[in-house]
């Protein structure tokens, strides 16, 4: 449908029945809907019947099941939404704060924070401009599509409004819902979801940005296994490079990199490499020559190389936005896999720069596009996005095999389909252990289903209980990793002694024995875009004590956990929203919606399990390299009838899978049709303080004890 208002051009596109596409051109600007974030590309549904269009001037407002949501209240040229009675906001991506957005204003810009960035900051390291609406208890989202500087009014300025600047031209889509999992499920559609991570990748990680060399990273691998500490992954910070060169090895800290890698590999650790963004300017490195001679980097707007200075010293960047330097990127990432290397790791690519201290690149630097100029002010939230891209592209081609495993510090909306998010240098504060709560919720809530911050905390020294009470969070994050700053006191999960580190101990082997569970719900992430680290209100949404519960979470529909994160208390509040919960150390039960008062003293955090959710367990494994071929599948015994999906495979590449549905309501427990050609798992159930059976082979309904 195409509208005019005076000299403004608009067009109102059905995608689907529940995803709508509204682009905004006034005069003279072209009509382009030209996207590095959108990846829909089925035909468009073009049915218009929810669409409802108000003239003179143009209001644009969509009508479905059973409500009229994200409609204009001023002409359509502005970008100014009515806020609904009662219409709350949540979701804009990276947020510190809490997890309600309703009278804030947001800026989408990104940047490297200053140290010690808390809940008062903005804009951190992604920018992702989409909200969730709830309106009594309904969903309905917008994302508007602009990669430069936009800026969010949430019912601020003015109570009554949702109003958004920085672009004249602009195009915005709006998710009909009506559930928040139904809003995922279409933004992602749009955006694109997670893939399917390797096994590995589920793990436990360890890394520090100072372990020397690679005798100090044997031995911190080493130091697990002797201890009994699950570990599956190491990382290499900067000093593996040469006079930090992205894509080498220093010959005297690393001479031998697939003989080191072979060996942690042999006991059962994989290695990931960090890769910066900034390619040393000198003539006699291959990568800065090879990128010059195909034109690849950025450009000054009189043409010349821009250069900034970065830890190599200067340095050029390469324009992630054309095509062909990200082909040239992920191929440069050769001597990485070569070496045995199983992931990569991208950092400041915000693009963060040091001169000046902090900064990033001045909007006029030009993203010559490979014949699409395009100012960095345009593209600047989209670098980090593109540069996993041509991470994780490059490594696709390089090692098809294998599933690719990418991180990024930077990105834009759709991020979530080239890499996993953590979210930079946090510090070791009380206050960051509690402020990781809504900022991982609040990334759940806008696509970025694989998601984590440093365990621990990265700046400043951290101390023992700080540590036990980080971990015992910290393996219910997706991505589970262990990183501090050089510097900083050792904060390996033994580094504060006892009983730190049998705490810790205690955390992640209880993080790999609910590998099957996490694996399955990033099988959900994969297919549906639902969140895994995920609010309360992604389930409750009719409950409204839900949208302010930001100190505690569900890890997928079957568990509910809340943090200590002070120091010195082992009792704290704990809301459980309608239905039975099990206390997961002492098997009570309690019935929600309840105001409970947690005890949880060390090493026993807040963990309760939804009434008859099957949750599959393995045994203790000190790596994922240790697969087993028997499951048990924990239960809570209580009221009401449960369904889950139970999702195996074996741990990497692309061969078969199992998936099949457990159906539990206390009494029996179902089997579904097992889909997919692997050969699933034997399983046991333990019924919570009723005892355990076996499944015989073959049998889909057992009667349990
Ligand atoms: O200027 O590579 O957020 O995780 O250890 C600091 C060194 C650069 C910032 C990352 C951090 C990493 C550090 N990097």
């Amino acid at each position: 449908m195409i509208l005019r208002d005076g000299t403004t051009r608009v067009e109102v596109t059905a995608l689907t029945d529940d995803i709508f596409r509204v682009g905004v051109f006034p005069e003279g600007m072209p009509v382009e809907y030209r996207s590095e974030a959108v990846v829909f590309d089925r035909q468009p549904s073009g049915d218009l019947s929810r669409v409802r269009v108000q003239h003179d001037p143009v209001r644009i407002a969509f009508e479905a099941h059973g409500r009229v949501f994200a409609a204009d209240d001023a002409g359509v040229e502005r970008f100014s939404k009515a806020r609904a009675e009662g219409e709350r906001y949540f979701g804009c991506g990276e947020r510190t704060a809490g997890l309600e957005k309703t009278g804030s204003h947001q800026v989408f810009w990104n940047v490297d924070p200053p140290e010690g960035h808390t809940a008062s900051f903005n804009n951190l390291y992604t920018s992702i401009p989409f909200v969730l609406s709830l309106v009594d208890g309904r969903a309905h989202g917008l994302f508007l599509d602009y990669p430069g500087r936009v800026e969010f009014d949430l019912a601020k300025a003015d109570p009554d409004r949702f109003t958004a600047v920085g672009t004249d031209a602009f195009v915005y889509y709006v998710f009909a819902g009506p559930t928040p999992r139904d809003v995922l499920a279409q933004y992602t559609e749009l955006t694109g979801r997670i893939s399917l991570p390797p096994l590995w990748a589920l793990g436990n990680q360890q890394s520090k940005w100072g372990y020397e060399d690679a005798d100090e990273v044997r031995a911190i691998a080493r130091g697990h296994r002797e201890r009994g500490i699950p570990c599956d992954v190491v990382y290499l910070d900067i000093d593996h490079m040469d006079g930090y060169r992205v894509f080498t090895f220093d010959p005297q800290r690393f001479p031998d990199p697939a003989g080191f890698v072979a060996e942690l590999e042999a006991d059962g650790f994989k290695v990931v490499c960090i890769t910066d963004p900034g390619v040393k300017v000198d003539e006699d490195y291959g990568v800065y020559v090879s990128g010059r001679e195909r034109d690849l980097y950025c450009k000054t707007k009189r043409g010349t190389e821009y250069r900034n200075v970065v830890w190599p010293g200067l340095c050029a960047f390469p324009d992630f936005t054309n095509p062909e330097a990200r082909e040239w990127w992920g191929d440069q990432q050769a001597p990485l896999v070569e070496a045995g290397v199983a992931g990569v790791w991208c950092d400041m690519d915000e693009p963060a720069l040091f001169v000046p201290d902090q900064s990033t690149m001045p909007g006029d630097v030009v993203h010559p596009g490979g014949g699409e100029p395009r100012y960095h002010q345009d593209v600047h939230n989209l670098y980090g996005s593109l540069m996993a891209r041509a991470a994780r592209t490059g490594l696709e081609r390089l090692r098809p095999d294998k599933r690719p495993f990418v991180i990024t510090r930077a990105g834009y909306a759709g991020l979530q389909r080239d890499a996993l998010q953590w979210t930079g240098d946090n510090s070791s504060w009380w206050e960051h252990l509690w402020m990781s709560m809504p900022q991982l919720q609040n990334l759940g809530l806008s696509g970025v289903s694989f998601c984590g911050v440093d365990v621990g905390g990265f700046f400043g020294d951290s101390n023992g209980e700080l540590l036990a009470r980080w971990t015992e969070f910290g393996i219910f994050q997706p991505f589970c990793r262990n990183h501090s700053c050089k510097g900083t006191v050792p904060q390996e999960p033994w580094a504060f002694g006892e009983p730190w580190e049998a705490v810790c101990r205690e955390m992640l082997e209880l993080r790999m024995r609910l590998l099957p569970y996490l694996y399955g719900l990033f099988d959900e992430a994969a297919r549906t875009g639902a969140p895994i680290l995920r609010p309360l209100l992604f389930e409750y949404p009719d409950d409204p004590v839900t949208y302010s519960a930001d100190d505690e979470f569900l890890v997928g529909d079957a568990l509910l956990v809340a943090p200590i994160t002070r120091p010195g208390i082992e009792h704290r509040h704990v809301y459980l929203p309608a239905g039975t919960w099990g206390q997961w150390w002492t098997g009570e039960r309690i019935q929600g919606p309840a105001h409970v008062l947690a005890h949880a003293p060390l090493g026993k955090p807040a963990i309760y399990a939804r009434a008859n959710a099957a949750i599959p367990l393995w045994p203790v494994l000190q790596h994922t390299g240790e697969l087993p071929d028997e499951l048990t599948l924990r239960v809570f015994g209580g009221e009401g009838s449960v369904t889950r999906s139970l999702y195996e495979d074996a741990g990497d590449g692309y061969g078969p899978y199992a998936r099949r549905t457990v159906t539990c309501d206390g009494r029996t427990l179902k089997l579904g049709p097992c889909e997919g050609d692997y050969v699933p798992s034997r399983l046991r159930v333990e019924v919570v303080g009723r005892g355990v059976v076996e499944v015989p082979d073959g049998a889909f309904e057992i009667t349990l004890p």
